[in-house]
């Protein structure tokens, strides 16, 4: 029985490293910057599934080696100083290995350039929307007590750097290739996370503060944004598209797009009149 158990435990093994290397599970194929994400992670896989292959092969051995045999008896070692030290020491090598590289992949992923345009993310039961800067470059500020049906993102109709603000609800963002994009995320009502597997790239988005992380979009297309935190009964209705195209091909859909002032012209000009 004790040897039928250890040649489940090695199929285990043997299955689950052939499940890995040939079932097509992988990654999407990137589209940004964040090789050193893909990295990380294959890294994780390597580290974990040693451990997990030493541990389970390890197990079969023990059952095998030390299966019930008539007038064998168990020896009574409650310590050993030498295994001891080496499990301490492997173990802290393991953790130190998976962990370390992802903190100099975060310090890498919150460091924006300074080039970087910004483009603000905001999360709502249950759909994205985004706002790119005008002509100032500026993105005006925005607080959620000015939100209504004519001011769906909650700008500060009063601040002149929002007038010109782009705002897009309920359609695609687009996205120049190969420039750098600060991503500002806010949210109007829960916790939300906006997730393109392409990009490498995910962040919550929270609602009272502001979140952000930064990449370059290395491949033109289209690619589908979703909410990777349960937000309630719409959550996985909650997509959006990223398109990503060439710098003139975004200019000309930026040049098409409303700003705040046209699309919400009551709130900007009693605004004004004040
Ligand atoms: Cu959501």
């Amino acid at each position: 029985m004790a040897i039928a158990v250890a040649l489940a435990l090695v199929l285990i093994v043997i299955g689950s490293v052939a499940f890995h290397l040939l079932s097509p599970w992988w990654l999407t194929p990137i589209a940004s910057n964040w090789r050193y994400i893909d990295d990380t992670i294959v890294l994780t896989f390597w580290i974990t599934g040693a451990g997990f292959i030493i541990v389970i092969l390890f197990m079969a051995f023990c059952l095998f080696r030390f299966r019930h045999k008539e007038g064998r008896q168990a020896a009574y070692e409650p310590e050993n100083r030498g295994v001891e030290i080496w499990l301490a020491m492997v173990t802290a090598m393991g953790v130190v290995a998976l962990l370390a590289p992802g903190l100099l992949v975060w310090s890498q992923f919150i460091t924006v350039p300074k080039d970087a345009a910004e483009v603000e993310v905001v999360g709502q039961q249950w759909q994205w929307s985004f706002r790119l800067p005008g002509r100032d470059g500026k993105l005006g500020v925005s607080d959620t007590k000015f939100v209504d049906s004519d001011n769906p993102l909650g700008l500060n109709p009063d601040d002149p750097n929002g007038r010109d603000d782009v705002v897009i609800v309920g359609a695609d963002l687009h996205l120049p290739l190969g420039k750098p994009v600060k991503v500002l995320l806010r949210s109007i009502d829960v916790v939300h996370d906006f997730y393109v597997p392409e990009f490498r790239a995910k962040m919550d988005s929270v609602p009272g503060l502001v979140s952000y992380f930064w990449f370059i979009p290395t491949r033109a297309g289209t690619f589908e944004s979703l909410c990777a935190a349960f937000c309630g009964v719409g959550h996985p209705q909650m997509r959006a598209n990223v398109v990503v195209e060439s710098e003139d091909g975004f200019q000309e859909w930026l040049r098409k797009q409303h700003t705040f002032a046209q699309s919400s012209p009551q709130t900007t000009k009693a605004a004004a009149r004040r």
